[in-house]
């Protein structure tokens, strides 16, 4: 699947650094996981567009967004170029959504300040299920494949 699916990227597609020679490793929540895997499709995608081999692109699944953080921090453990947190939060009926939100945000925000190696933030916080569709692989493009040029210009700037 090329990236002609992902037309309504919101990332600078503009000077993409070439991926041959680095690592990723991928995060991935299993909770609201219809959602996280486009986004991790869509992750891969914009890797492999750009140069990256399959077998510098690694997966780990965790439960859900809270454990990320952990899940990254072990990522971090091995030697990778860029982490990429992918995670899928939707609002429920109570205050969860927030706490989630905030701990996630942080923790991640937390790790790129301690750790030499850059850790981006593929998190969608959606109010509903269709926002969380459209932002990943619908109308509003799929933020898992713009976490993959982003993580493309960390895995340069990071090693320049
Ligand atoms: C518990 C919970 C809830 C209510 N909602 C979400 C969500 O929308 N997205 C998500 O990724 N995870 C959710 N979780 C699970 C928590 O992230 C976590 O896995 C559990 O609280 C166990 O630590």
């Amino acid at each position: 699947m090329g990236s002609s699916m992902y037309k309504i990227s919101h990332a600078n597609l503009v000077e993409i650094p070439n991926g041959s020679k680095f690592k990723f490793t991928l995060v991935v929540s299993q909770w609201n996981k219809s959602i996280t895997d486009k986004l991790f499709e869509g992750c891969y995608n914009a890797l492999m567009e750009n140069g990256v081999m399959s077998k510098n692109i690694s997966r780990i699944d965790v439960p859900g967004s809270f454990e990320l953080i952990f899940g990254s921090k072990k990522a971090l453990e091995s030697k990778v170029d860029v982490v990429v947190s992918i995670g899928s939060i939707i609002k429920g009926e109570t205050e969860h959504f927030n706490f989630i939100c905030n701990a996630v945000s942080q923790g991640i925000k937390d790790l790129n300040i301690s750790s030499k190696i850059p850790v981006i933030f593929c998190v969608l916080t959606d109010n509903t299920i269709d926002q969380a569709k459209a932002r990943s692989g619908g109308k509003h493009g799929n933020r898992g494949y713009d976490a993959g040029i982003a993580a493309l210009k960390m895995a340069s700037i990071a090693n320049s």
